[in-house]
């Protein structure tokens, strides 16, 4: 008896086991879902069907549905590997914001992806352009005010990732210690807040055993994941708070979006959703040799074009394939997400160039259709005006595109500006400089940056001096286009090369109390310019008239309707008077508006302006 029952219960157990075998076999078939992009969206959107990505397991063969029959599915896609579906989804004028889960079948089971659709934001309060009126400010989150120490060290992170004495490392800068700062901004007069990248990065350490290791991607260049925030910046929910008070305040933000390329911790890279994502893989892939007057050349072969466009910006970059449809309508998706999202007015896109031109047109076609004023400026990083010009909108380039890219930065300006200002150069190549205005379809439209993140710091420039700095933000805050600023330059903070020019802002310098008497003096001049700014119609958006230059003196009017500014630098160690032609009739007087007062009268057509040593002074028609 005991041997039988020994056998039944032996029986038993193996046909339990082959049961649960199969049930764990069967499981294992099961569709899973862990991720969709986007996971929202909106009806009555000028993109309709949106196309989601989903990221799962066991997704082979299967079909998609709505539960609801004003949302329509079709064009499904699944990748070999059965880890990524594509799936359109046509969405009814007529729906309401609401959660409307789908459902993924399969021979082996079924799940749900979760989906939902957002109540618009109000176009009247949000996505407000950056126009010719706006001074832009530009900021590393990490490293410009700490607002909640409570994200500084995510569990997943290893202690050497959170240290403030590494210049690589997380230094705990937030989105709350930027909204904590709204009254900084206000006070300084900047209209436009660019942060550096809010995706959410890998929160590990690089080790390597070469100088700059253990680094960490605190700038946030190197995305993990397209459709979340950092979670040591904070989430959307203060994303969105930092949108709605800056803009409550006459504060527009910027988003810098990163389409080229994303880092090399993204899930992406060991499960690619399709074999054309990326241009090649981790393993195996071209990198940049940033030949990149290839891209402006009509005559360059197809192998140097397609090594700047496909080769990956460092071997931890892998660069996103555009010309495969599926990533260009994620990545237009993504970038019209963001926006919906949070009201933002603006995007920076990161390495624009090393994407094909027909992608920025579609990019930006997308956007403006969606929201007219929305504006985007292009890094094409470039110290010549013919390159930079090329990839502006407006016009249309040899290969017969128009980008309709709003802006790209000045990089040639501010390179001539910076060689000016450190008496490297005379004062004549600001000139000669903007005489390649001519290649612009618009010079107005162009961004003309101080410094930014990747640039050295101008209080660390060879020859620099507070005069020098001081009329370097002069002119950029009086020259045509729309000016931006970098975070700690108004307070003349040194820095060299990165990561040193990503040095902390100082938290005493947020309040003029904490100020040493070299931040002040820059701080109130960079706000005197600023005002001005706002003050003077002509300053923003008047017409530039070189009027007198030569190696030490450069003197412009802006001109608008009968409002004339005239702006003059002197660079040279002693006092200096000029005659400059003012096309105004004799007699009319020009008032200080910023320098020493003195009063200047036209006589035979010439006005004569005393200009003293290494100074920027503005004048206005009286
Ligand atoms: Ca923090
Ligand atoms: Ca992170
Ligand atoms: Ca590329």
């Amino acid at each position: 008896m005991a041997t039988k029952r020994h056998k039944e219960h032996k029986m038993f157990s193996s046909c339990f086991l082959c049961i649960l075998c199969l049930f764990v076999a069967a499981s294992a078939q099961m569709p899973t879902v862990t991720k969709v992009d986007p996971p929202s969206w909106w009806a009555r959107h000028s993109i309709n069907p949106v196309r989601l990505l989903v990221r799962g397991t066991n997704l082979n063969g299967a079909k998609v549905r709505s539960l609801n029959p004003e949302l329509r599915v079709s064009e499904v896609l699944v990748n070999e590997k059965g880890s990524y579906l594509f799936a359109n989804v046509e969405i009814s004028p007529s729906l309401p914001a609401g959660t409307y889960p789908l459902l993924v079948e399969s021979a082996s089971g079924s799940t749900m992806i979760p989906f939902s659709l957002e109540a618009p934001l109000d176009p009247r309060n949000n996505f407000q352009g950056i126009t010719n009126d706006d001074v832009i400010y530009l900021i590393m989150t990490d490293r410009f005010a700490d607002g909640d120490p409570s994200n500084d060290a995510p569990k997943d992170s290893p202690p050497e990732a959170n240290d403030r004495n590494n210049p690589r490392s997380f230094h705990g800068g937030d989105l709350r210690g930027v909204i904590n700062h709204l009254p900084y901004f206000k006070e300084l007069g900047v209209t436009a807040l660019w942060l550096t990248p809010w995706y959410d990065n890998w929160n590990g350490v690089n080790r390597c055993g070469k100088p700059w290791c253990p680094n960490t991607y605190y700038h946030g260049y190197h995305a993990i994941d397209y459709y979340a925030v950092e979670d040591r910046f904070g989430d959307l929910a203060t994303l969105r708070e930092l949108v709605q008070k800056a803009h409550a305040m006459g504060i527009k933000i910027i988003q810098d979006q990163v389409a080229n390329h994303v880092g090399s911790q993204h899930p992406w890279v060991k499960d690619p959703p399709l074999n054309t994502w990326f241009h090649g893989t981790l393993a195996q892939h071209q990198l940049n040799k940033f030949r990149n007057s290839v891209l402006l050349s009509p005559h360059s072969n197809n192998q140097d074009v397609r090594n700047t466009l496909d080769g990956w910006f460092s071997d931890d970059l892998p660069d996103m394939n555009q010309d495969e449809p599926e990533v260009a309508r994620y990545e237009i998706q993504n970038a019209l997400w963001w926006v919906g999202m949070t009201g933002i007015d603006g995007i920076r896109q990161d390495t624009i160039q090393y994407m094909p031109r027909g992608f920025i047109r579609d990019l930006s076609n997308a956007l403006h259709r969606q929201y007219p004023k929305l504006w985007m400026v292009g890094e094409v990083f470039e110290r010549d005006a013919a390159h930079t010009a090329f990839f502006i909108g407006g016009h249309t380039g040899w290969d017969g595109i128009d980008t309709k890219l709003d802006s790209v930065f000045d990089f040639a300006l501010w390179n001539a500006s910076l060689l000016v200002f450190t008496n490297k150069s005379p004062m004549r190549w600001l000139p000669q400089q903007l005489k390649y205005d001519a290649l612009y379809p618009d010079p107005s439209k162009v961004t003309v940056l101080a410094n930014n993140h990747d640039t050295t710091r101008f209080m660390s420039l060879e020859g620099a001096t507070t005069a020098g700095a001081a009329m370097h933000t002069a002119f950029v805050l009086s020259v045509r286009g729309i000016p931006q600023l970098y975070a700690g330059e108004e307070i003349a903070m040194e820095g060299k090369e990165d990561p040193d020019n990503r040095r902390d802002f100082p938290i005493a310098a947020f309040k003029a109390e904490g100020r040493d008497a070299k931040q002040q003096l820059m701080f109130d001049w960079t706000r005197a310019w600023i005002r001005l700014r706002h003050e003077h119609p002509a300053l923003r958006s008047g017409k530039l008239i070189d009027l007198f230059s030569d190696d030490e003196t450069y003197v412009f009017a802006r001109q608008l309707d009968t409002e004339t500014i005239i702006v003059a630098f002197n660079r040279e160690n002693r006092a200096k008077q000029i005659s400059v032609p003012v096309g105004l009739k004799d007699g009319v007087t020009f008032k200080t508006l910023i320098g020493p007062v003195t009063i200047a009268r036209v006589v035979h057509g010439e006005a004569k302006l005393n200009l003293p040593p290494q100074m920027a002074m503005a004048f206005g028609v009286q």
